[in-house]
């Protein structure tokens, strides 16, 4: 071998390790999203490394209401129960599509606005659904059968609709700043539970082919266009008993950063065990396979009428697999809450939920999460 060969093949040697290195630094704890902002980035890798040990508790609409009360600043059942606030927040985006100044739950957009800045500002992370209403007939999320996605796709007669919603969530977005005019990196898990057959986009409603699609250009506009870089993007399947259904309608690792599934105890709760199991090794699995992080990204148990359910089921479930998070459901009035408030029957129980090891609130992330590699 003369040394002119023997330098080009170490150089192209070298260049094979470094690229190498380059896919395993993007498959380990970078977003999809490549010009992904600093804060969006730093937030995603450090959410990469807790996973491996940790879960962050997380509730719906936890600033804004609970059990017996609305809109008290400094207020939170979760906060009153253990004396620190979720790590997680999970905000509803349904009915900025139609410009109200609430959304469908009755929260003001604006007070959203100012609890995401909040939150950020102590190292919380926030996480958006979106449950707007069909842009074709104009009835709610929860309405079937329809042929919307068919509808709104690049091509479809109702195309325009569906961009000028996209349209109204970037103007909110761009709202959400921190003090140095960043934007806030959020988790946007949009177009949820398809996997179930309830809303408009579910897998009645629409191919797989049509809903890869809306995913597709949901999120390359919001990036391409839009230009909104402080996004993670959610996805997060309802009920699936096999890989294959899960994957069924996954649009692709560029487009996908936490994934996740749903899941809410009803009466039978060896089934619940079961079916949580069987989803979570499916989860694990894919999480590992695509290196994304997997999330519980909603749980819960109305009312939750079991004293100890939250150190004897969700705790034992959620120790046993990696979970970046588990958002419990919104706490709105006595007959549909989901997380504890002071005197629940489960609130003891709870408390020493929030003590395991394994469990992060509030009170143990750091604004740094968005600034430093932690
Ligand atoms: C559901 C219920 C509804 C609510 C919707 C969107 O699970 O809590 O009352 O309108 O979520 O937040």
């Amino acid at each position: 071998m003369n040394r002119r060969w023997k330098v080009l093949t170490s150089s192209l040697l070298f260049l094979r390790i470094s690229s190498a290195a380059i896919n395993l630094q993007a498959q380990n704890g970078l977003p999809g999203d490549k010009a992904a902002t600093r804060e969006t980035r730093m937030l995603y890798g450090n959410m990469y490394k807790l996973v491996q040990t940790k879960v962050i508790f997380g509730h719906q609409d936890d600033l804004a209401y609970g059990v017996g009360w609305a809109y008290e600043k400094g207020r939170s059942d979760i906060k009153s129960v253990t004396g620190a606030f979720p790590g997680v927040y999970g905000w509803e985006l349904g009915h900025l599509e139609l410009d109200s100044a609430r959304n469908l739950d009755g929260v003001p957009f604006k007070n959203i606005i100012s609890y995401v800045k909040e939150v950020y500002s102590r190292g919380g992370i926030n996480e958006f659904s979106w449950h707007f209403d069909d842009p074709v007939t104009g009835k709610t999320a929860w309405s079937t059968p329809t042929t919307t996605v068919k509808q709104i796709i690049p091509g479809g007669d109702h195309h325009a609709a569906f961009i000028k919603y996209l349209d109204k969530f970037a103007v909110f977005v761009n709202q959400l700043k921190g003090p140095k005019g960043e934007l806030i990196p959020v988790i946007f898990r949009p177009l949820h539970e398809h996997t179930g057959g309830w809303f408009w986009w579910g897998n009645k409603e629409c191919t797989p082919e049509e809903f890869t699609t809306l995913w597709k250009f949901t999120v390359d506009y919001l990036r391409n266009t839009k230009k909104l870089h402080n996004l993670l993007i959610g996805y997060s399947a309802a009920d699936y008993k096999t890989e294959a259904d899960y994957l069924e309608r996954y649009p692709g690792d560029a487009y996908v950063d936490i994934i996740g599934f749903d899941a809410y105890q009803g009466k039978d709760a060896d089934y619940f065990k079961k079916d949580l199991d069987n989803r979570y090794q499916i989860l694990e699995k894919v999480a590992a396979e695509h290196h994304k992080i997997p999330a519980l990204t909603e749980a819960g148990y109305q009312g939750i009428p079991e004293p100890e359910w939250w150190t004897q089921v969700l705790l034992p479930a959620i120790s046993k697999y990696k979970t970046a998070y588990v958002l419990t459901w919104r706490n709105w009035k006595t007959e549909h809450y989901f997380a504890p408030f002071p005197g629940q029957v489960s609130a003891a129980d709870f408390k020493n939920f929030y003590a395991d090891p394994k469990i992060v609130f509030q009170d143990k992330l750091k604004p740094a999460i968005y600034t430093k590699n932690l």
